[in-house]
Order: C-alpha cells, then structure tokens, then sequence
C-alpha cells in the first residue's frame, strides 16, 4: 500500500502534466494529438483522462446513477450491480453498417463492407462536428491482455458515455497501468466513439486498419461501442496479426485438468450465441467431477495466439471481464457465469425485477418476477406473452468473480494449445464431433463453417450461413488472406500443430428439439478430443474426417442411448454433397485469392463424398 501511495505522487510529479493549462495524464505527444484533435471535432464541454481510480468510478457511477443511465440494483443480493437499457433501435451489433475502410477495396475482401478511408473519414467527421457538445469526452487508455505481456497491445477509446467507461473497466485492464505499458511509443489503437443522436440511419461502425484507427458513431450498444473488444481486439487485431506473424480469433480458451492433476488446454470458434461462454465454463457431469476432473477458464470469447519459443502455439486472452448472454443462462446450464454477475457486474437490457430491485431474464428461473420493468422500461406482465429481456440482453461480469478462473488467467506467456476446436450451430449436416485429417484440412474445415445467424447481430435469425471460423463478421481484412495466414502458421508449426476438430451441439429431431443434452456433457466430447491429441483414442475414418467410435464417447451417468449418439454422429452424404455444392459457390467469391491448398481440400473432400 505504501509503494503504490508513494508511487501515485512520484507519478503525479512527474508523468501526469499541465499541457495548455490542462490535465493529462500522459506525455506521449501522438496521444495527446489524438485526444486533441478528436476534442477540436467533437467539441465536447470537457475531457476527463480516466486512470481508473475507484474515486474516479464511483463519481462516474453516482453521475450515471443521477441521471437514470444506469440503475443501482439491490445492494444486499447484487452488490456494486447495474441494470442498463439502450436505445430499443440499438441492441445488437450491426453488421450492415460495419466497414473496413482499407485504402484499396480488395484489401477488405468479399465478405466485408468496404469504404474508401477518405470518404469514411469526411463523411464521419460530419457526423462527429459538436457531437460532444453539452457532454464530457472521457478518455480511456485500456490493454489488452495482461499489463506487461508481450502479447498486449494498448487502445485509447475516447467516448462520451459512462456506460463505456464502465464497461471497458470491466472488460479490459484499463487505466494509467496501461499508459505507463505503451510510454512514448505511437503503437496504439486509437478508438473515437459517440453517442451522437443514437440515430440507426446515422449509424457507422469504422475501421481503419492502416492507421489503427476505429471510428464508432450513434450506437450506444456493446460490441459497437466497446471498441476494445470486437473492433480493436479481431477486427484491427486480425490484421495486425497478419503482418506481424499472430493470429486474433473469435475463440475461448479452456483447460481440462485430469484426475492426476495435468492441465491441457483447448481453444474453439462458435459465431455469437452458438456456446462459447457456457463451454469455457462449463462443469463436468457429475460422474467426471468424482473422478477429479476440473474446467478451468481462460477466456470466453477471444484468443490472441502466437508461436511461443518452444514451437507450439500459445493462446491469451485479451479481455479481462466477459461479455456474456444473459438468457438461457442459470444454476443448472451454466452456474459459474451466473455467480461471475453477483456483483460488480452491469446488466443491459434484461428485465428489472421491482419487487426487490434485482433482474430477471427468460431461462433464468421458472418464476417470472409479477412486478417488473421489461427490457425497454415499460411495465411487463409476464403471463401476456411476450418476453421480458431482449434475446440478446447481456450481462458484462468481471473475469475474477468467476469461480472457475483459471490460475494462468493474468500470465502474460499464456497457455499451451493441445487442441483447435470450430463448431456452429447445425440443425442436420454436421455431426457431434469429427477430427480433421491434418492441419490443412483443418483449416478447410474451419473455413467451411456455416452457422444458423442469432440475435447477436441484428437481422434474421435462424438462417444459415457461412462463418468461417466464426470471423465472418471479424476479420479485418480479405478473407482469403485469412485463410492463407492460417496455412501459414500451420507450415511454421510443422508436427508442434494442435490438432484440429469440429463440434455441433445443436443437431435437432423431427420437432426440432436439440438431440445432444450439451453444456455439462460437452465435456464428454472434449475428452475424446484430449484422448486423440495424447494418441489414446481410435476413430473412424469417414468422408469429412475422423470421428469417434460410439463406444468412444463415455456416456457414463448420462441418459442416451448409444444408437443415439450414432445417428448424432452419422455423416449424410447426401446432406454432405448439397454442402459441398454450398462450399464450392462461397468459395468463388474469393477468387484467385482463395489458398490452392483449400482448393486441393475441396475436390478431395467431393471425391470422398462419390466413392
Ligand atoms: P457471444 O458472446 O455472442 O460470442 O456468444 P457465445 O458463443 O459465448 O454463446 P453463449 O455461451 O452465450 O450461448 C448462447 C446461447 O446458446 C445461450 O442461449 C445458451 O443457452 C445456448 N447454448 C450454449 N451451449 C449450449 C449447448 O451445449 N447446447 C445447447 N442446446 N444450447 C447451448
Ligand atoms: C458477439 O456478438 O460475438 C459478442 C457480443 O460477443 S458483441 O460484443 O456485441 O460483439
Ligand atoms: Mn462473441
């Protein structure tokens, strides 16, 4: 306590400095050009530097609080807890109005927006000019990935919403740790959000990826506004992945310890609102928790992965909190994200609970509260039918409160990988579990992923669609590209490669209720997985890949019946053929930007698929 006392005021002599008869809170110049500049646009009344002091959070909570921003909730049941709602027009990510403004169209690929930077740049500073009047600019310096880690790259987001401010404390490691991380250096990404009108046909989320730069206007909504999260750390991150030799992707990471006490590591890629949260925290069947087996979680959404010294890949993650869907989850699907939102946690657009000031959303219990607010503020009544939380109502909950944290959570090396997994949501083609033949191979399969869309991003939901790797509305640059770095790494890495897999959770019976009970039980899966890493598993081989024998897949404690688990692992080639035809138009449209080495993959796959 004494060193961090001494430290603040050794720190306020000589770091945080008067410039202009101002405060600031740093000397690095092309920061304070950027806050600047970005002041001199948006015109806000003030600019407050936040070094992420609980002085300095609760003032911004009590403001919030003053304001009707934010909603204090029930200090006994869910301390230091939130309730948020946004606008009814912005509750999702909006993909249509996302953009990769790269300075040649091509750079950006076929399956992103694309938009000339300088006509962004105009047109975005139209919408910007005295955005911020009447309102304070907060600026947010923030890391990603533990303070000190090699892995780590730092942001400033300035915005005009406490809601950012408070999210990001929660999400990142934010503060003047991280002006001290980035010193003089002009590594940075620098993030400008407003609120502006909140207006939907005004609304435009930008990314510059030559010039670290995201452009965030009239959304007030999470991944929109959060730009540490979807548009610094995969949008900008993919890219920067790209020339430096890393990758960014859409993955949690997780470790299985044994009974004898060994830890091994796994990283997947589902699209929004297809498992990730629930499979990173997830808790064995009971049978496995008996036996001594533990799920540690490194992360729920996001992996920066490198090559590590010793040849094998090494995975962080970047973020600090979890951003997590909030229906669906409970005591029984996924308790450990519930106790992570006990406290110290906000919640967006859930259902407030005035009988004691608590939330509510659907899936969480079987007794809607009587007296409650719906997500949009108006009084609900639960037994009228129409739900109370938006489906993609969200709760942002502090990775610490978690309490199955892994211990290599803050280490700034990582973790190992053993295994790459991908998954979507599939109502029929895609089988439980199936290995690729190779790493290549892998990387088709990753690239194949087709996914029903959900309420994470607004739009249809329920229609399938490609996503490859989960990063179709991610990368931040030409896909094809993507695909070729993949391969890339899979060379450097030689026979040190994780093997590669893909799961489905979500294959449906004739009344399309889903077949596989998942959650807890996926763990039953994963072994298989560790099982074929460590060589101690056999499997079929079939025309998609490896699967597991049924016998395989330890069902103990767990009503299936093993002719069911078959049928979830059959592989319908006629299905598989109508996919194939799929494959090859998505294919096309990268043109000669598509890796021959996927290309080679896909005729073998069609040839598998006619013997
Ligand atoms: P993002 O935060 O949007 O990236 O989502 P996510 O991939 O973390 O998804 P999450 O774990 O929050 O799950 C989304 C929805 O899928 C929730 O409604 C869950 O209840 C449901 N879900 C998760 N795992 C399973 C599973 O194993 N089986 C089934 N049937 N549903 C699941
Ligand atoms: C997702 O949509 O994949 C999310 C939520 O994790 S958001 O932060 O809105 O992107
Ligand atoms: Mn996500």
């Amino acid at each position: 306590m004494l060193f961090v006392g001494i430290w603040s005021i050794f720190r306020s002599i000589f770091f945080d400095t008067v410039i202009e008869g101002r405060f600031t809170m740093t000397t690095n110049k092309k920061v304070l050009e950027f806050v600047r500049e970005s002041e001199l646009l948006c015109k806000p009344d003030r600019v407050v530097w936040i070094d992420g002091s609980d002085e300095q959070l609760n003032a911004l909570r009590a403001e919030a609080e003053s304001t009707g921003e934010m909603v204090r909730l029930n200090e006994e049941k869910l301390p230091g807890c939130y309730l948020h709602r946004t606008a009814v027009n912005d509750v999702a990510r909006v993909e249509h109005r996302t953009f990769i403004c790269s300075r040649n169209e091509e750079d950006a690929g076929p399956t992103n927006n694309w938009w000339d930077p300088k006509e962004a740049y105009a047109k975005l500073s139209e919408l910007y000019d005295g955005a911020m009047k009447g309102r304070t600019m907060y600026v947010i310096p923030y890391s990603m990935g533990p303070i000190g880690s090699p892995f780590s790259k730092v942001g400033i987001e300035l915005t005009d919403s406490i809601y950012v401010v408070l999210n990001m404390d929660i999400m990142t490691r934010m503060g003047s740790a991280a002006l001290d991380q980035l010193g003089d250096s002009n590594d940075f990404v620098r993030g400008l959000h407003s609120k502006a009108q909140l207006d939907d046909e005004k609304r435009y989320i930008c990314h510059f990826p030559e010039d670290n730069a995201i452009w965030s206007i009239n959304s007030g909504y999470g991944g929109n506004v959060l730009l540490g999260k979807k548009c610094f750390a995969l949008r900008i991150a993919s890219y920067q992945g790209k020339n430096e030799g890393w990758m960014a992707e859409h993955m949690l990471i997780l470790g299985i310890e044994n009974p004898q006490g060994e830890i091994k590591y796994i990283s997947a890629a589902f699209p929004s609102a297809c498992g990730k949260t629930n499979l990173a925290m997830l808790i064995p069947p009971e049978v496995f928790a008996k036996k001594g087996y533990k799920v540690w979680c490194v992360g729920d959404d996001i992996a920066w992965i490198r090559i590590g010294e010793d040849g094998r890949l090494w995975a962080i993650n970047p973020e600090n909190g979890f951003f997590g869907v909030a229906p669906g989850t409970n005591v029984k699907s996924n308790p450990n994200a519930l106790s992570s939102t006990q406290q110290g946690t906000i919640f967006t657009n859930v259902v407030h609970n005035l009988e004691d000031n608590t939330v509510w959303w659907e899936g969480l219990d079987k007794n809607p509260p009587k007296n409650a607010l719906n997500w949009k503020g108006e009084v609900w009544d639960c037994t009228a039918g129409e739900k109370g939380a938006h489906p993609n109502s969200r709760f942002t909950a502090p990775a610490k409160n978690c309490p199955c944290v892994s211990a290599e959570f803050n280490n700034p090396k990582g973790v190992p990988l053993s295994a790459i997994v991908f998954g979507g949501r599939r109502a029929k083609t895609a089988p439980l579990v199936y290995q690729s033949f190779d790493w290549n191979h892998g990387v088709f399969v990753g690239s194949i992923m087709a996914s029903e869309t959900t309420a994470a991003a607004t739009g249809a939901v329920g229609v399938v669609r490609r996503d490859p790797m989960a990063m179709l509305p991610f990368c931040g640059y030409h896909m094809g590209d993507y695909f070729k770095h993949w391969i890339e790494i899979g060379k450097k890495l030689g026979d040190k490669a994780p093997k590669i897999f893909n799961v489905n959770w979500f294959r449906t019976d004739d009344e399309g209720h889903f077949i596989w009970p998942g959650f807890g039980d996926n763990l039953r899966v994963l072994l298989w997985i560790l099982a074929r890493c460590e060589g101690t598993a056999d499997a079929v081989e079939t025309a998609i890949g490896y699967e597991p024998k049924a016998e395989d897949i330890n069902l103990e404690g767990l009503d299936l019946d093993i002719e069911i688990l078959r049928e979830l692992l059959n592989v319908d080639k006629a299905l598989w053929a109508e996919e194939a035809e799929g494959i090859t138009e998505f294919y096309g449209k990268f043109g000669d930007r598509l890796p021959a080495e996927l290309k080679e993959e896909l005729e073998a796959l069609k040839k598998r698929l006619a013997e």
